[in-house]
């Protein structure tokens, strides 16, 4: 016999079922969300999904808090996704962006990490100004569905002619704001520390330099630079239970880097690499180790050519927590791997040539992975336990 409920408890109840809805629905799939298959890994079966569809080379994801995402097209746009739909407006207030058919363009998104509160929110891109093009960082306020009060905080300098090698992830972490700078095709700024190209920069989420920051002190040297030594890094994130960094970065032809961040430190591009150039059987520089210079926790021979990268902690996949996801534009792969005390202890990969060159790979606040597929009419993807 059904006990009697009194007429408050049962609006109470009515009450608590809509909100756990509502919830539910926040990141839930559009009822015309397309299904692309289920898929087994090592440790997970898993299924993807179409988020969006109709994307202009997208290359990074920001989610917004109501369920909503901010997606940059290298092309100069950025784009909102409102409960699942691709708005036809890009955002307005976003700065003046070179953007050619070549590596230029709007790279990277990042919220600040006060978001909630300030709305404040950060892009990489490429500027062009006298000398040429470049990599620039700026802030500004997203509101009412545009940025405001959008405020330059870095130029990597010098610019030049070439369309090679911009970075530019972003990272906010322990207060500071990280991002990784190409060597803009000149390989020798990247070991000259008077140049910012090659290299990873810190900066406070103002834009100012740190005082900490490794080579403050000598004259000569940028102070924005924490490290040094990089080809092209583009992928950038912190390990969420040790709270390392870890960085990727593009060899010459074959020597793609996964390296651990530290201050101060040399990755040795373009004087050690374990890659070749690319028209001669001729490897790159004077070999593949040198004192001073940092030796790769891992490497790719040949390149994978690493994009997007992410640790996965949450709920959806128990086997693929604690493992590093990084996307492969060359062999159009979901690489994973599986760390253990710092080294890399198995390589998976997934999703072989099934969507294309995955250029972003993030795991959302619901805890599922989204991946951006690079192409004219590329997606955003969902990957969420197999049913
Ligand atoms: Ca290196």
């Amino acid at each position: 016999m059904p006990i009697p409920q009194s007429r408050d408890s049962k609006i109470k109840r009515l009450l608590s079922l809509m909100l756990g809805a509502l919830i539910s629905l926040s990141y839930c799939l559009p009822a015309f969300a397309q299904r692309l298959g289920e898929f087994t890994s090592e440790k997970a079966s898993f299924q993807v999904v179409v988020i969006a569809s109709g994307l202009d080379h997208p290359w990074s994801i920001a989610f917004l808090p109501e369920g909503d995402f901010l997606v940059t097209e290298r092309s100069g746009a950025l784009r909102l996704i409102r409960k699942g739909r691709l708005q036809d407006e890009p955002i307005a207030g976003l700065p003046e962006i070179s953007a050619k058919r070549d590596q230029g363009g709007l790279l990277d998104i990042a919220l600040d990490p006060a978001f909630d509160q300030n709305g404040r929110l950060c892009l990489s891109y490429v500027a062009e100004a006298e000398g040429g093009r470049g990599t620039e960082i700026g802030c500004g306020i997203f509101r009412d569905d545009r940025l405001d009060e959008f405020k330059v905080i870095f130029r990597a300098l010098p610019k030049n002619k070439s369309g090679r090698h911009f970075g530019c992830r972003l990272l906010f972490a322990d207060g500071y704001l990280y991002a990784t700078l190409g060597d803009r095709g000149n390989r020798p700024q990247a070991q000259d520390r008077a140049t910012h190209p090659g290299s990873v920069v810190r900066l406070m989420a103002d834009g100012t330099v740190p005082a900490d920051n490794p080579f403050i002190g000598h004259s000569a040297y940028q102070p924005e630079l924490y490290a040094y030594g990089n080809r092209n890094p583009q992928g950038l994130v912190q390990d969420p239970i040790t709270g390392a960094i870890w960085m990727h970065e593009h060899g010459p032809r074959g020597g793609d880097e996964l390296n651990r961040l530290m201050a101060g430190a040399n990755y040795g591009w373009p004087v050690i690499s374990y890659g070749k150039e690319y028209f001669l059987p001729k490897a790159v520089g004077e070999g593949t180790h040198m004192s001073g210079m940092e030796q790769p926790v891992h490497y790719w021979v040949p390149s994978i050519a690493p994009s997007g990268m992410t640790f996965y902690s949450g709920p959806d996949f128990p086997g693929w927590r604690g493992s590093l996801f990084l996307g492969s534009l060359k062999f159009q792969e979901l690489v994973r791997l599986e760390l253990d005390q710092g080294q890399v202890v198995a390589e998976e990969r997934l999703l072989s040539a099934e969507f294309g060159r995955i250029r972003d790979v993030r795991q959302g606040p619901d805890g599922a992975l989204y991946l951006l597929t690079d192409a004219a009419e590329g997606q955003l993807l969902k990957l969420t336990p197999a049913e």
